[in-house]
């Protein structure tokens, strides 16, 4: 057993409360992907990494070396044909995982709207507005009678065989001109993933633009569709966030109660949790063990599902998910779908801590199984909540780090930028539009995805701090909004403390962080809707592709990752990452990292180093403020109303910021 302070994670493992846990015997012990990855003592297979390894039929695996002839596969395939198919498999997977979570936040909306939940239809407002997408009527109805057709409807988009995805028709209109002159309109969710796994299949399409074309039609599927529908009707559930204050720390967990982490991605098990730990019944059975109650703590994307809606502390990101385990504190830890490492069960071995699986879907060797079950949801919760409750008594050597809790704050839907920026009785985009077209704001930075055990665990931090440091105002999803932060930069005094000069004027006028938290990785479709009224408030063209925006998962990890940078890619955002299996088919990766440019406006990048990769983005965002003839300081004038309303609804060219009506 490797001593985990011994091996190359002791410079990397994040933040302060991870490295005080590390330094205590009982997560000494613990081995942890750190170790597994120092004990590979292997480099990555070249073939795999460059995306040239193909092993879809049984006449390989063949890997591939672009150029030389004999090292075509045994069917001929060329470098780029396997890359290409490779890749696309990976977007076509990323898109399952978020359509498979969307299609059971749907299943449980219409069983929320026929009253079979113990939740309840909360954002009316929001209802009617993806209603009036959906062309339902809402005067005179019930909102659950509205809730249910919407949830119908919804459901129907996964099956669809024809036509074309309804929310489409919210991007852009030049976005849809380009989808549809290039033929990438999703026809209907299930249909792209099915038929990219077909056209990738030994033999079927074997030209990597074409492949390239159904990998983008997928993303969009992904995108526009399913990770758009679960966000918008997981807001009209359980509430669309707005701005709170919370916590994300190892030292959320409480000595003196029953700690369940809540880990996976599936929001609906957690809400449901939430609301059976405030039950009397449970809360009885607790003290009843001399616990003072059951504290619930997020871990991964559903710790920032309910972050964001609850201001439910986060005790831990994806890297962190064996750490969390490590403390000896926790007596379940409550799992459904998605980034749960198979040593979580492992990890618990000799502890009084159980990991529970709950899906059908998603069962764990050595793991104790209770289904969530959705008909019966708070049943469900409180059983499961009460085994961990069983737990609290057998709890032995334990250790909570307390040195550090650091407060962030969250809730930044699209909505909420709406409001924060352009005020309580003019919410609107044109208050960040302005102050991008004077320069006070340079660009919009999205840092997305997974952490990475490979890479030191501040990469995140040093690329949100060069961009705000340069006036890029950052929004954050996922893991890397976690990882942001625990480092300290969600809150708003992050930017008195690292940004620029413009930027750091904004931000204390508003009152917010230069680090906008977004939600989940299923929540970047909320930045696609961001994106999409930047343009239509107009002044920064009239394409995504012509916005200083740009997006990054610097450390990413999961398929998901890439489905999503394929989506804001064919929704023209530049997009960049660490690294993409496409190195070794060269025509191939030429057109990924340049030529999409030319269908789609934007394409891919790669760059390692956080420094470099931060300066890429602004380098992005510089391009395109060039294009746009605002890449100048302008003069600050400062408006009084009168101007403002023969100006009103053009671009206002040095508007001091904050003057949307705070
Ligand atoms: Fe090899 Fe071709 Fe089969 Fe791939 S499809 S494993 S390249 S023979
Ligand atoms: S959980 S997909 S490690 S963001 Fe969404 Fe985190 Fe990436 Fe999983």
């Amino acid at each position: 057993m490797t001593d985990i302070k011994g091996c190359q994670s002791c410079n990397s493992i994040t933040g302060d409360s991870t490295l005080d846990l590390l330094n205590q015997d009982l997560a000494k012990q613990v081995r942890t992907a750190y170790d597994r990855l120092e004990d590979r003592g292997m480099s990555a297979c070249l073939f795999g990494s460059g995306g040239t390894c193909c092993r879809i039929c049984n006449m390989g695996p063949c890997q591939i070396i672009d150029g030389v002839d004999a090292m075509v596969g045994v069917c001929g395939a060329t470098a780029d044909t396997v890359a290409a198919r490779n890749f696309a498999r990976i977007v076509a997977a990323g898109t399952a995982a978020h359509t498979d979570h969307a299609r059971e936040m749907v299943r449980g909306f219409i069983a929320t709207a026929k009253g079979e939940t113990p939740h309840e239809i909360k954002d009316v407002a929001k209802l009617h507005k993806m209603a009036a997408i959906f062309g339902i009527e809402t005067e005179g109805r019930d909102k659950n009678e509205i809730a249910l057709e919407l949830g119908e409807r919804a459901l129907a988009e996964f099956g669809q065989q024809e036509g074309t995805l309804t929310m489409l028709k919210r991007a852009p209109e030049k976005q849809q001109k380009i989808w549809k002159e290039m033929g990438v309109e999703p026809r209907g969710i299930d249909r792209e993933v099915v038929e990219m796994m077909h056209r990738t299949h030994m033999g079927v399409d074997q030209e990597y633009k074409n492949i390239m074309k159904q990998a983008a039609r997928t993303s969009l599927a992904d995108g526009w569709g399913s990770s758009m529908l679960s966000t918008e009707l997981t807001d009209i559930m359980f509430g669309t966030p707005v701005p709170k204050r919370a916590i994300v720390d190892l030292g959320v967990l409480r000595e003196d109660m029953v700690n369940v982490t809540v880990h996976g991605h599936e929001p609906l098990l957690a809400e449901s949790l939430c609301l059976a730990a405030d039950d009397d019944e449970i809360i009885a059975l607790a003290k009843k063990v001399g616990a003072k109650g059951v504290n619930l703590a997020g871990v991964c994307c559903t710790g920032n599902e309910i972050l964001m809606r609850r201001g439910i502390p986060v005790a831990g990101s994806f890297i962190q998910q064996e750490m969390v385990l490590a403390t000896g504190a926790v007596e379940a830890m409550v799992v459904d779908v998605q980034c749960i490492m198979q040593s979580v069960a492992q990890v618990v071995k000799g502890k009084h801590t159980d990991v529970i699986t709950t899906n059908y879907r998603a069962k764990i060797p050595d793991a104790v199984h209770i289904q969530f079950e959705e008909d019966a949801a708070y049943e469900s919760a409180k059983k499961i909540l009460k085994h961990a409750i069983a737990n609290f008594k057998k709890r032995g050597d334990f250790y909570i780090p307390e040195n550090k809790k650091l407060d962030v704050v969250v809730g930044f839907s699209h909505e909420t930028i709406n409001y924060m920026l352009g005020g309580r009785f003019r919410q609107s985009y044109r208050p960040l539009n302005d102050n991008i077209i004077n320069g006070r704001i340079r660009g919009v930075g999205a840092l997305v995805g997974c952490e990475h055990y490979k890479y030191s665990d501040d990469v995140h931090f040093k690329i949100a701090v060069e961009l705000i440091k340069n006036n890029v105002l950052v929004l954050a999803t996922g893991c890397a909004a976690q990882a942001l932060g625990r480092r300290g930069l969600l809150r708003p005094e992050a930017a008195t403390e690292y940004a620029g000069d413009g930027l750091r004027e904004v931000c204390e006028t508003v009152g917010m962080p230069p680090v906008l938290h977004v939600g989940s990785c299923v929540d970047n479709s909320r930045l696609l809707i961001a994106l999409t009224e930047m343009v239509n408030e107009g002044g920064l063209g009239d394409d995504i592709s012509q916005l200083p925006a740009v997006g990054s998962a610097p450390l990413w990890m999961s398929e998901k990752a890439v489905a999503i940078g394929q989506y804001f890619v064919t929704s023209g955002a530049h997009v960049i990452f660490q690294d993409l299996p496409v190195t070794g088919a060269k025509k191939f990766s030429q057109y990924i990292l340049e030529g999409l440019k030319e269908d789609y406006g934007a394409c891919w990048g790669v760059e390692k180093d956080p420094i470099k990769h931060a300066r890429a983005m602004i380098a992005a965002i510089d391009e395109k403020r060039e294009a746009l003839g605002i890449n100048k300081k302008q003069e600050r004038v400062l408006m009084d109303m009168q101007m403002r309303r023969e100006l009103e609804g053009k671009a206002l060219p040095g508007m001091g910021c904050g003057q949307g009506g705070h």
